[in-house]
């Protein structure tokens, strides 16, 4: 734990990877990074936030949103909590956060909380992240599990559940479709380095 905590002294530019269980946060930090972070089959494999560091360069898996197997309520609340605080105490830290969702069920999951009349965790999410003022990039994940004819009204859709308009592609730097699974995140990367470049980070482009 001491080790991890160590990883954030003297980071410059945080990357937070943020989002429900099971999303593929850490399949994609992976991909990016080239860097072994625990993937399970499970949701709730990562319960702790963990740091990959290059140079100043601080990236952050934070634990999932949301259901978990195995995992009593009371603890999940608590995961929640933690994540929550991990984004106040360390907002002037944090340049960026992807926010990671599965594409493939995200209006389905959203609309059945609606119908429960309770707020969905990662609209939730969302929002929190934007009253902190957070610049946030949405990794529409797992587009391998949607048929290509549908892809543009799926993204449509989440677009309108995060409030904002579609169609989707006037948003290009704010929703980047992705499989981190097969290895297809070029355009996620292309708008990490994007906002790299606005902070005069480009000699952080060589570690992704
Ligand atoms: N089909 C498909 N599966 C994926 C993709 N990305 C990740 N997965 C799978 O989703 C499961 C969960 O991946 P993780 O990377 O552990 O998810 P996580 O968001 O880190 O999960 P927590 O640590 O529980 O929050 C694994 O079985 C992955 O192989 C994708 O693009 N497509
Ligand atoms: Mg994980």
């Amino acid at each position: 734990m001491a080790k991890n905590e160590d990883l954030t002294q003297g980071a410059n530019y945080e990357i937070l990877f943020v989002g429900r269980s099971n999303v593929g946060k850490s399949t994609l930090i992976r991909e990016i990074t080239g860097k072994q972070v625990k993937v399970g089959k499970r949701p709730g494999v990562t319960l702790k936030p963990t740091h990959i560091r290059f140079s100043d360069l601080l990236i952050t898996d934070m634990p999932g949103f949301g259901f978990m197997s195995g995992v009593n309520e009371h603890k999940q609340d608590s995961v929640k909590n933690q994540i929550v605080r991990y984004m106040e105490n360390n907002a002037e830290r944090i340049d960026l956060a992807v926010m990671v969702i599965d594409g493939s069920v995200f209006v389905e999951l959203v609309e059945r909380w609606e119908s429960r009349n309770e707020i969905p965790v990662d609209l939730e999410l969302y929002a929190f992240l934007q009253e902190m003022g957070i610049d946030t990039i949405i990794a529409v994940n797992k587009i391998d599990k949607i048929k290509d004819k549908d892809l543009d009204s799926t993204i449509d859709g989440i677009v309108e559940k995060l409030g904002m308009l579609p169609p989707w592609k006037q948003w290009l730097d704010k929703f980047v479709p992705i499989s981190a699974k097969k290895g297809n995140i070029r355009p996620l990367k292309a708008q990490i380095r994007q906002r790299l470049h606005s902070a005069k980070r480009d000699d952080l482009f060589k570690y992704m």
